[in-house]
């Protein structure tokens, strides 16, 4: 469970690096290059058997191929391909600054070069692959980040007869490859801000689904919807379903210095129109419901597959607080036939990494005060005032495990460990029983990244 998502950090990130606070770290850590594998190494040799030596590898930035050599079956023949990303650094070849793409089939064991492309721009922002099982078609998306320009461009190609075909291009700042009509066949959904696509002519950005329809024309655009215009950028962008079990994309989007807002795309067929639906974002308002958050993105807080939202409120005496100052609930919420409903309310930890799911009768009774030299919160009931702290129902603690081999705290107990740290906490015995927590509870409502 990648609980750490919840930073301006992609659940990609996440996987991909264990995550830090800006993102940008671990974009940084995944551009050097790592080593090759045995048989990157043979794609390799392959590559400048074909093109030559002189060349340099690029690495997709964003999304779940990070690696400069992309293996995949891309094409009805059953055994996988490699897509390898490179510049060509011998400029009297070409003075294309473009990145290059490879396709390297395996024929006879061996590695081969079949299909070499320039691109579209000169970094790969992304790289995806669908699926039409209608039409029994691979596609593989490209996309690319271009010099000067504020949309990225992708490219969605076939990979047929060992060449890589272009069908579809078009401007993007981030898109999903994913059945969001529930058809069985793969669309592409994209969001971007221009107005250069065919039948959209208002200005303003726009999400898009983009299917194959098998027919001429191949690619096309199917349903789009409105986005918020106060997004700057989406920072995280997650496949998951709403209520009930549709597919549904969702975005949370940065609006500000620490004011992120989110939106779900989910697609309906009503009346025989195809229709993308962007429910929180009110185009004629343009308003997104709720803004209330700082640097939480959405997540499936309870594995359910269906994504959760968002919503800070102050804990009770922290109503007027400083920003900095401020100790809050986060409630996760469903969206449900368009409205929000509550699943649970967490208190989140971010510099200790975990997550603490509140009983229901907290939200109003119970706040907490922070001890950062003990490293502890300290959870009391509230009455009238935040100095009245001595009704305390719980305390969490971290320690590290080297500190807690010397024996924990008197009267702590070790709830969780995460390798190198340790959850403890203390009840105090005589705490009110309707708030009180035995270990047990504890350690299903602690929640560790
Ligand atoms: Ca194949
Ligand atoms: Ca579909
Ligand atoms: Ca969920």
């Amino acid at each position: 469970m990648k609980y750490l998502s919840i930073f301006v950090c992609t659940v990609v990130l996440a996987a991909f690096t264990g995550c830090s606070y800006n993102g940008f770290t671990s974009i940084d850590a995944a551009l050097s290059p790592p080593r090759l594998t045995e048989e990157q190494h043979l794609i390799y040799g392959a590559l400048e058997q074909s093109v030559g030596k002189d060349i340099k590898l690029k690495y997709p930035k964003a999304g779940e191929n990070r690696s400069a050599f992309v293996i995949e079956n891309i094409d009805e023949e059953p055994t996988e391909e490699a897509i390898v990303f490179y510049e060509s650094l011998d400029k009297s070849v070409t003075n294309n600054p473009n990145v290059k793409v490879n396709i390297l089939d395996k024929q006879n064991d061996r590695w081969k070069s079949t299909s070499d492309i320039v691109g579209e721009g000169a970094e790969v922002d992304k790289v995806a692959f669908g699926r039409s099982n209608k039409f029994d078609k691979f596609f593989i998306v490209i996309g690319y980040n271009i010099v000067n320009q504020a949309d990225k461009v992708f490219k969605v190609y076939f990979y047929e007869n060992g060449k890589l075909k272009a069908q579809y291009s078009q401007g993007y700042s981030v898109f999903e490859v994913m059945d969001l009509d529930m058809d069985g066949d793969d669309e592409i959904v994209a969001i971007n801000s221009g107005v250069i696509n065919s039948g959209i002519y208002k200005a303003g950005p726009t999400a898009q689904m983009i299917k194959y329809t098998g027919q001429e024309g191949g690619f096309v655009l199917n349903s789009y919807a409105k986005m918020d215009v106060s997004v700057y950028s989406y920072v995280n962008v997650q496949k998951g379903s709403i209520y009930p079990r549709k597919a549904a994309l969702y975005l949370d989007g940065l609006k500000g210095t620490n004011v992120y807002g989110t939106e779900v795309l989910y697609y309906e067929n009503v009346k025989g129109k195809p229709t993308l639906y962007n429910p929180i974002y009110d185009s004629k308002s343009n308003k997104t419901e709720q803004v209330k958050r700082t640097g939480q993105t959405s997540m499936d807080i309870n594995d359910d597959g269906i994504i959760e939202i968002p919503s800070l409120n102050p804990m009770p005496g922290y109503e007027e607080a400083l920003a900095s100052q401020k100790l809050q609930y986060t409630t996760w919420n469903d969206l449900v036939y368009n409205d929000f409903k509550k699943v649970v309310t967490s208190y989140v930890n971010s510099s200790d990494g975990y997550i603490f799911n509140v009983p229901d009768q907290w939200e109003k009774s119970v706040t907490a005060k922070k001890d950062t030299l003990k490293n502890e919160v300290v959870f009391f009931r509230y009455k009238q005032s935040l100095e009245n702290d001595q009704d305390v129902v719980l305390k969490i603690k971290t320690m590290k495990v080297s500190e807690a081999q010397n024996g924990l705290p008197e009267g702590y107990i070790n709830i969780k460990s995460n390798g190198q740290l340790v959850y403890l906490a203390y009840i105090p015995p005589l705490a009110d029983n309707s708030f009180k927590l035995d270990s047990k509870q504890l350690e299903t409502r602690l929640m560790l990244n």
